[in-house]
């Protein structure tokens, strides 16, 4: 048994303590106790997170914020307080605890069906609606600066003047690529400055697999990883569970001709979230597919950064991995380039349906 469980007011003893799910950042282990009670106790990543009280504190007045607001108490997490009253529990070797209900259900990495990626949609766009009022400005910034793509181009500029491997030559044309789009890639932080975008409470890691789903109904109970939630635009959500979600081939196909927009999966997303998500606002809805290329062409950036820098920061499998990242991701860019008056159709038809 974990000991830093105790710290935890728990209801009963607890009786079985196992690795829990398959995430990478956090380590995670569920719990039983004698009454029946279920939890899942995480020890959260040091390395990744600087500061886990700040984070806990998001986590903790979002998630209180969110209970407030939800019928289905499934519907928020739930953390449990410590026996001192706070939020997590810091053990004797400096790590970082925490615990909530365990309320059932599952996640699944890829959509089985249209209808898996239309829930993950509403679960994404509710999140967003009942946070419309929350004031976004007062959280933390877990990871500062990480959908300003401004910035990004800072880095890419500073990374290829050193280009400490000697690999920027190699890849010309790929930087080509993401240079010919630094204007436009600055769309969105200029439109966040301006305050032409509203700032939002967002979640930042929009993937399907943290969408919970009842096991019976099979319908989004809730949003979990709550981690990277920091304030930002509806449009990095937004984009970023296109880009990952509606592509044709997964993030890092070798094989560019297979990488594409998938039309019928973004008109699917931009339904459910658009229902969801009523305080959208005109100008937010006009910028749907601007959000989704941005956020794509951010990850490419971010991939190619990391590749010339010698592969620091992204998990890689092999040595050119992030490289066939970053062209993947280029591809879909360039297919949204090529789909974009589609893109705003589907939008706007979108928008009529679900607005009038
Ligand atoms: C990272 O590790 P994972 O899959 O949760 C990255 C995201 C990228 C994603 C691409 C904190 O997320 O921004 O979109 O890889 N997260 C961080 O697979 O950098
Ligand atoms: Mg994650």
């Amino acid at each position: 048994m974990e000991k830093a469980v105790f710290a935890f007011q728990i209801d009963g003893t607890p009786v079985e303590c196992k690795v829990f799910g398959h995430g990478h950042i956090n380590y995670t282990l569920r719990v039983k106790t004698d009454t029946g009670a279920e939890y899942v106790l995480q020890q959260i990543n040091k390395y990744v997170f600087k500061d886990p009280v700040r984070l806990m504190e998001n986590v903790g007045s979002v998630t209180a914020y969110l209970r407030e607001r939800v019928s289905d108490p499934r519907a928020a997490l739930h953390f449990l307080p410590t026996k001192d009253g706070k939020f997590y529990h810091m053990d004797e070797q400096g790590q970082f605890w925490r615990m909530y209900d365990f309320v059932g259900g599952f996640c699944l990495d890829t959509p089985e069906s249209d209808e898996d990626f239309y829930q993950s949609a509403l679960a994404f766009g509710r999140f967003q609606e009942m946070l419309s009022q929350f004031p976004a400005e007062t959280l933390y910034e877990t990871i500062p600066e990480f959908h300003n793509t401004t910035y990004r181009y800072g880095t890419f500029r500073h990374t290829l003047a050193a280009d400490p491997w000697g690999r920027a030559e190699g890849v010309k044309a790929d930087i080509d690529f993401i240079l010919a789009r630094e204007e436009e890639g600055g769309t969105l932080q200029r439109m966040r400055e301006s305050g032409e975008l509203p700032l939002r409470v967002t979640h930042n890691d929009t993937k399907l697999n943290n969408v919970l789903l009842d096991k019976k109904t099979r319908k989004s109970l809730c949003v979990l990883d709550l981690d990277t939630v920091m304030p930002g635009l509806s449009l990095y959500d937004f984009g970023d569970s296109i880009r990952f979600g509606a592509a044709t081939a997964e993030e890092d196909e070798r094989d560019t001709s297979k990488m594409g927009l998938d039309l019928h999966l973004f008109e699917i997303y931009t339904k459910g979230y658009m229902e969801a998500c009523p305080s959208l606002t005109q100008r937010e809805i006009d910028m749907m597919p601007m959000g989704a290329k941005i956020l794509t062409l951010e990850l490419a950036m971010r991939f190619l950064t990391d590749y010339i820098d010698g592969d620091r920061y992204f998990r890689v499998n092999y040595p050119e991995h992030n490289l066939v990242r970053a062209r993947a991701q280029m591809k879909l860019v360039a297919d949204m380039e090529c789909k974009w008056d589609e893109m705003h159709r589907i939008v706007d038809k979108v928008a009529k349906e679900v607005r009038h």
